[in-house]
């Protein structure tokens, strides 16, 4: 369809730079002269941001069960696949979104260990074949992000308090998705400074994005 726009995603564990990087590739698209829009999951929409606050601080959110959390993330997807992402991308926009389905593939499919099976079936159903074009894969050692979000300050959410292990499973799962789908998940190396990494992610979308920058 000549006016379809493009869908990119940003993914990696926390403290990765992915919010530093969805912006800066934002303001260099729009220079560009295309409409942009910038989501994240969870949320994006006002039933989103609600899921979100369920999610991540509301304080019932400690007995929540890992199938409960499965749910609520694809919830939130559902609704902003539809509500946003697909008139966004007929309107020819780049859609740039911080987080998409293979955080719910990684941290609930592997660090949870729910059913990978289950997990990809709901996936499936909440995104109903609206895929990223080109997912931005921000890898990190783990001590490393966590010393980043350490040291942005804040109080930490409710995923943020899971273990060391939990970040390497989630870390080893992001790296074993990106060698099951090379020709949607780029790798980069989220270590060095903003700008070098910010240079790459524009090498990146100049040769796999063509016209987008
Ligand atoms: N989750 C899930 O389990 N299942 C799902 O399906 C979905 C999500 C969709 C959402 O957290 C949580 O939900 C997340 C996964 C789970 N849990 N965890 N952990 P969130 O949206 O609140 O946060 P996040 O996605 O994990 O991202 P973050 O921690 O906010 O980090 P970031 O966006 O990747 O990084 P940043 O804010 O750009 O940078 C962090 C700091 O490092 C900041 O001070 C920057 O100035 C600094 N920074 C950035 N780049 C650099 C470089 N290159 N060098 C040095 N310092 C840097």
């Amino acid at each position: 369809m000549a006016s379809r726009g493009w869908f990119i995603t940003f993914e990696g564990s926390e403290g990765c730079g992915k919010s530093t990087q969805i912006r800066r590739l934002s303001s260099m698209i729009r220079n560009s002269g295309r409409e942009v829009i910038l989501l994240r999951e969870p949320g994006g929409t006002p039933i989103g941001e609600k899921l979100r606050h369920l999610l991540q601080h509301d304080e019932s959110a400690g007995a929540m069960t890992s199938e409960t959390e499965l749910l609520l993330f694809a919830a939130s997807r559902a609704q902003l696949v539809r509500e946003v992402v697909r008139p966004a991308l007929q309107r020819g926009a780049a859609v740039l979104c911080d987080r998409f389905l293979d955080s719910t593939t990684v941290y609930q499919g592997v660090a949870r260990a729910l059913d990978p099976i289950k997990v990809s079936l709901i996936n499936d159903f909440a995104v109903c074949g609206t895929l990223p074009d080109l997912t931005l894969l921000l890898d990190l050692p783990v001590e490393e992000g966590s010393r980043r979000s350490f040291e942005r300050g804040g109080p930490a959410d409710r995923m943020e308090q899971e273990s060391l292990s939990f970040f390497e499973a989630v870390r080893a799962g992001y790296l074993e998705l990106a060698q099951k789908y090379p020709g949607r998940i780029s790798l980069i190396d989220a270590a060095p400074d903003e700008a070098s990494v910010a240079k790459f992610i524009e090498q990146v979308i100049k040769e796999r994005c063509h016209g987008l920058i």
